[in-house]
């Protein structure tokens, strides 16, 4: 009987734990606990750091996990690599449930860059409207560029104001529209958006906007990940499973 381990905190991992529910295969949903309010689950959520590999190897065999699946963000990479280690130590099989990066289309103004400190050297230069699309984590690192005026996006308000001179703050949760991320570059009148290269749809909606408008892009890319399986659909991984159980691994 398998019992799924979902690391979560995308809309993929939400696919998953929707499908699997549906199918009646044991699974629980694992949040690092970032926001306030993660959103419901059809299958039982767990919140809150493992403690490493070693923690999240004993979490795999003190719960009886057979195989575990990293739905988590193509940044989140530190939890990405714990997953490979601990299910290694534990002798469980892992797949990850990843989302293709993004690749600018025709009429995108975008320039990618390495990592989040290169994105804030490239800030250097005379004041503009800036749209720091990269939730809270990060913000206080672009205090080195005080001179622009950003619009943030948070998914909760935090404990004390962003350490930004000139800052207007949105709190605010995706899946985004299109339509209402243009009319928050129009009313910001942003110059720049500064994003991760998250892929998938729930982040997309502000590319969009930016053609439509012009807007350029400045694109982080994504961070390397561990040699692992992957799979870039819920019915693949679903299919993993049907296999990986019949394997009897
Ligand atoms: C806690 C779980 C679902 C999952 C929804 C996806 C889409 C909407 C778009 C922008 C970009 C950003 C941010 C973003 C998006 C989805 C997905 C996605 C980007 C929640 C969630 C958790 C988090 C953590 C949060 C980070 C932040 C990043 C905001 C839930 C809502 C910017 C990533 O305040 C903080 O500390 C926020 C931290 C990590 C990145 C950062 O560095 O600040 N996500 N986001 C997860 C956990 O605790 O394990 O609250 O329900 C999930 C989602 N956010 O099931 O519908 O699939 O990616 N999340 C980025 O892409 O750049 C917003 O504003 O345009
Ligand atoms: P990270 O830097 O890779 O992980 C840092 C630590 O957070 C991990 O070592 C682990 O703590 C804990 N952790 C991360 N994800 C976890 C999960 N799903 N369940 C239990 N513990 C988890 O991760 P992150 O970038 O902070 O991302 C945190 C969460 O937000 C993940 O669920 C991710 O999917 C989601 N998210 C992140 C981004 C992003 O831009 N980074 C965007 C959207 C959603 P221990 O070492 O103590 O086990």
């Amino acid at each position: 009987m398998p019992h799924l381990l979902i690391l979560g905190g995308t809309t993929e991992a939400s696919a998953l734990a929707a499908a699997v529910a549906a199918r009646g295969v044991r699974a629980m949903l694992s949040y690092a606990g970032r926001t306030a309010h993660p959103r419901a689950q059809p299958v039982p959520v767990r919140v809150g750091g493992f403690g490493g590999a070693e923690g999240l190897a004993a979490w795999i065999r003190a719960e009886q996990v057979t195989h575990v699946v990293d739905a988590t963000h193509p940044f989140a990479a530190r939890v990405s690599a714990n997953a490979v280690a601990a299910a290694g130590q534990a002798g469980v099989p892992l797949v990850a449930l990843t989302r293709p990066a993004w690749h600018a289309a025709a009429g995108d103004r975008w320039t990618s860059v390495a990592d989040l400190e290169t994105a804030v050297a490239a800030l250097d230069g005379p004041p503009r409207r800036v749209m720091l699309a990269l939730g809270r984590m990060h913000v206080e690192r672009f205090a080195a560029r005080p001179q622009h005026d950003y619009l943030l996006r948070f998914v909760d308000p935090p404990e004390r104001p962003p350490a930004l001179p000139n800052h207007r703050l949105v709190i605010d949760r995706g899946p985004f529209t299109a339509a209402g991320d243009r009319r928050l570059l129009e009313a910001h009148r942003t110059e720049l958006i500064v994003c991760k290269n998250a892929g998938g749809e729930g982040a997309a909606a502000k590319l969009a906007a930016a053609r439509a408008l012009g807007v350029p892009v400045l694109m982080i890319d994504r961070p390397a990940l561990p040699p692992r399986r992957t799979c870039e659909s819920v019915a693949a991984v679903l299919d993993w499973l049907d296999h990986a159980t019949d394997r009897g691994v």
